[in-house]
């Protein structure tokens, strides 16, 4: 970490110099499509992660951050990355788990519910998620958790019999099996057009952190939040895989040192904001509580028929990353 980070600063330093004794710098523009709303932690993490590297690249590596998922909507930016119509973007990483297990591996309910445990589980996972990453074109640059994840709904709830037949807005793969195995309905919605889902009863219930909660004001339409500290989901920044290889190493090098930052502040801001973001839940009305012993011991063997079926669809990769993390 600090040789990276005192090439960093070197390389930087040259970059600057360069620009202002006015050597040509051949400018090279990324877009960085995101998904969640411009004032949402991870958008406001990624902008400050783009001025750095436009900042310490002498403005050689310009990168724009497009937030809202304005250039291109949440459930399209991969696709977008990995052939090219945008060079680097920030998705929701177990978005994918329908196409690989393995990206489902930050929301098995209740194998890691605290910051610390995520950073664990995550140390322990990315070997292997950058890898199959790599086999569909991108390079990861970095990844950010969620603040723990918790249940909101539009009445009082205190077990799966008073969620039967509840219309559940679903983020992924994991959270529509949530959904089901409580006996709710879950339908695929992006944070982006959740508002418009509660508001038109589309959907009457989800599960997200606090942050989305706060982001979307959802206190307009929701009365309880129950905090269940499920998982931590990570969203992660990734690059198309030619447009990496198109940057020399210097400025490679400088990417991957600021994007090292860029995961620690970002994960920072995060916890930091945690109890924060529910505080506001509760300032604007909202009954904001731990899940109830009923709730919360269903939820539990929820969890484990959940652990059991991602243990099975993940394979031997999958067990090896529990086992590591496990054995941290
Ligand atoms: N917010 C995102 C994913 C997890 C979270 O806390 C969402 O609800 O879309």
């Amino acid at each position: 970490m600090k040789a990276t980070m005192l090439k960093t600063l070197g390389v930087s330093a040259i970059a600057t110099a360069a620009v202002f004794a006015g050597a040509p710098a051949a400018a090279e523009k990324w877009d960085m499509p995101m998904a969640y709303s411009d004032s949402n932690f991870h958008t406001q993490n990624g902008k400050a992660f783009a001025e750095a590297v436009n900042v310490a690249t002498g403005g050689k590596l310009e990168i724009v951050v497009h937030g809202g998922g304005s250039l291109f909507k949440g459930n399209e930016i991969k696709r977008a990355v990995q052939t090219g119509q945008a060079p680097a973007g920030e998705r929701l990483l177990s978005a994918h788990q329908n196409e690989s297990a393995i990206f489902g591996v930050d929301s098995i309910p209740f194998l890691a519910t605290s910051f610390e445990a995520s950073d664990k589980l995550w140390q322990a996972a990315r070997p292997t998620i950058e890898k199959t990453l790599a086999e569909q074109n991108l390079v990861l640059l970095y990844a950010v958790p969620w603040p723990p994840q918790g249940l909101y709904f539009n009445k009082e709830v205190n077990s799966t019999a008073d969620s039967k037949g509840v219309k559940f807005r679903a983020y992924n793969a994991a959270t529509a099996r949530v959904a089901e195995l409580m006996g709710m309905l879950p339908v695929q919605i992006e944070a982006a057009e959740l508002v418009q889902a509660l508001a038109t009863g589309v959907a009457e219930a989800f599960v997200s952190s606090g942050s989305t909660g706060y982001d979307r004001k959802v206190w307009e339409h929701l009365s309880h939040f129950y905090e269940v500290n499920a998982w931590l989901p990570r969203n992660y920044v990734f690059v198309n895989k030619q447009a990496w290889d198109a940057l020399d190493a210097d400025t490679q090098n400088i990417v991957k040192g600021i994007a090292m930052l860029a995961e620690r502040a970002g994960t920072t801001k995060s916890q930091q904001l945690s109890g924060w973001y529910l505080a506001q839940l509760a300032a604007n009305g909202m009954k904001v509580q731990p899940a109830g012993d009923q709730l919360r011991g269903e939820l539990e063997a929820i969890g484990a028929t959940m652990s059991g079926e991602w243990m099975e669809a993940a394979g031997d990769e999958g067990k090896a990353i529990v086992d590591a993390y496990k054995a941290m």
